[in-house]
């Protein structure tokens, strides 16, 4: 096939072993990234040939890094942030030595992807990551200690306090800046080493708890790809994310992007949207949700889509206990759906 099935794989701790993925169906890249280290620092050449060479003992190929962080002084454009980039260019070019062609990230103050309760009981038993509205209202992580699987847990409650209050201050142009001055650096490194890098999109798409958020729709992806004009530059477009703001047309949205040949990477999951604003993650069909994942990949297909693939966030079913959004059962049979989808469109559009 064109595109390249990929799996996340959060390394020796994951209770997703290499051997699993390695027998889902059509299984061709492993997502990961060197994990035991603090943002800002500079990853082990080390640790990325074992991780290169643990997945091709299993027929599998590291190709695909998710994520490499930057650091919150990068994003607030701070003294050392300099420095930070630097680091940065370093990490890009020491995965690109071991056979990484894509590199994802992202741009959110703080916090990275935000649910309000992981483990949302369906009536068929299974369990999904939801927000819903009204719980949303009663978090407050100005004062409550609130801690959740996507945020970066080496900060402290005051620490957290104090950067709300910075980008606060910053406001979203501030970013916008922030942005700039990282891209600006970053991507010819990028060039040089063969590497595309993946910003993925604000999740959820809109501010929350008074923090800037830019990767949000249409207008802001145009105006993040115009700052520096490269095949190099891409997006990961998640659905998942930008499918929770109605007014996104993902559809039109991987349509556009993937005929500029700007979309590296595709993550592919399904969402229920409510009246209020509210979303549930479901399974990745298009009758599971409110996002039409047919259509998605067939204009993917449409446009010769080449780009790395995964199966999003699955839900925890058959009984699996694992870390919320990323077991095995629901993620393979996500990708065994996707497949499916991308055979049958590739061949019509061959
Ligand atoms: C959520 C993931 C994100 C993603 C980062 C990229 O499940 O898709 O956490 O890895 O935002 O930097």
């Amino acid at each position: 096939m064109k595109m390249k099935m990929s799996f996340r794989w959060y390394g020796k701790d994951d209770p997703v072993s290499l051997q699993y993925i390695s027998q889902i169906p059509g299984m061709h890249s492993v997502v990961s990234a060197v994990y035991d280290v603090k943002p800002g620092e500079v990853w082990s050449e080390e640790a990325l040939l074992n991780i290169k060479n643990e997945c091709l003992s299993h027929g599998l190929v590291f190709d695909v890094v998710e994520s490499i962080p930057v650091h919150e002084d990068i994003k607030l454009g701070r003294n050392n942030a300099d420095r930070l980039i630097d680091v940065y260019c370093e990490n890009i070019r020491r995965c690109a030595k071991y056979g990484v062609k894509c590199i994802t990230y992202n741009f959110m103050p703080v916090f990275d992807w935000t649910r309000t309760q992981l483990d949302k009981k369906a009536p068929d038993g299974s369990t999904s990551l939801v927000m819903y509205m009204d719980q949303l209202k009663n978090l407050n992580p100005l004062e409550d200690d609130i801690h959740l699987p996507g945020w970066d847990a080496s900060y402290t409650q005051s620490q957290v306090r104090g950067l709300i209050g910075a980008y606060e201050k910053l406001g979203q142009e501030g970013l916008w800046e922030n942005l700039t001055v990282f891209l600006k650096r970053v991507i010819p490194v990028a060039e040089e080493c063969g590497v595309k890098m993946a910003i993925h999109p604000d999740d959820p798409p809109y501010q929350i708890f008074g923090l800037p958020r830019i990767i949000t729709c249409e207008e802001n992806i145009d105006r993040f790809l115009s700052i520096v004009d490269s095949k190099s530059n891409c997006l990961c477009l998640c659905t998942g994310s930008l499918g929770c703001a109605g007014s996104n047309d993902i559809v039109a949205m991987v349509n556009k992007y993937s005929k500029a040949g700007r979309i590296a990477f595709m993550h592919i999951r399904n969402v229920k949207l409510m009246e209020d604003g509210s979303f549930e993650e479901r399974a990745h069909l298009s009758m599971c949700g409110s996002l039409d994942i047919c259509e998605i990949v067939r204009v993917l297909a449409m446009n010769k889509y080449d780009g790395y693939v995964r199966p999003d966030h699955g839900r925890m079913i058959w009984g699996e206990q694992g870390r919320p959004g990323y077991g095995l059962y629901d993620r393979a049979l996500g990708a065994t759906y996707l497949n499916g989808l991308f055979e049958a469109f590739e061949k019509k559009y061959n």
